[in-house]
């Protein structure tokens, strides 16, 4: 598998138009969503991660094998990112997710050492009413003992969505993303 980064930008019109379908990455910021990016693909520099979170405003668009485009979406939720800056993460996420016709899947990344958070909810809301489909992932479980683990689990299942377990530290769920996206770029 060979995966390589095309752009990065806020606006639209700079977004690529070869029309290959997208999966796309979406949770907090600093949840785990570059690292994941990275685990999936086996290369480790691809996606940017950092530990200074909020400051990627832009989508990045990654092409794997010239088929299809892994897709890293800005994170929300980060405390000190101005209000302004939300309104602004607002409009880019919701237009992205709204009009891009060559989205096919979406991965809703969460914490399990959290679970749901306001905006988590939010955005499952949003996806469900605009009719898009999505994958939950509950990522660092290397994080975490066998019991919270199922406790972390269980209450993510509360909201009705069963969670794929996923670490990017060890690789566990790589494969079972792998197979999720595989079924819906089959269709
Ligand atoms: N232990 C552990 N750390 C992780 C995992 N995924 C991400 N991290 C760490 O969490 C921080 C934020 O990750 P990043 O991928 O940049 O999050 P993003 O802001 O959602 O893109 C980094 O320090 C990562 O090394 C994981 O599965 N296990
Ligand atoms: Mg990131």
């Amino acid at each position: 598998m060979h995966a390589e980064f095309i752009v990065s930008s806020a606006r639209p019109a700079a977004f690529p138009s070869d029309r290959l379908p997208e999966i796309a990455f979406l949770g907090r910021s600093n949840v785990g969503k570059s690292s994941l990016i990275n685990a999936l693909t086996g290369q480790k520099g691809l996606a940017f991660t950092s530990n200074t979170p909020g400051r990627t405003q832009t989508i990045n668009f990654y092409r794997v094998d010239g088929a299809f485009y892994l897709v890293d979406l800005p994170g929300y939720g980060y405390a000190r990112v101005p209000p302004g800056h939300q309104l602004e993460w607002k409009k880019l996420i919701e237009e992205y997710l709204e009009k891009r016709d060559t989205l096919k899947l979406s991965c809703l990344i969460l914490d399990p050492r959290r679970g749901w958070m306001d905006n988590d909810l939010d955005l499952k809301r949003w996806l469900e009413y605009h009719g898009r489909q999505y994958l939950v992932i509950a990522t660092k479980t290397d994080k975490l003992n066998q019991s919270e683990q199922e406790h972390g689990l269980r209450a993510i299942r509360q909201e009705g969505t069963e969670p794929l377990p996923f670490s990017a530290l060890t690789g566990r769920g790589v494969r079972e993303i792998w197979q999720a996206i595989a079924k819906i770029l089959q269709r």
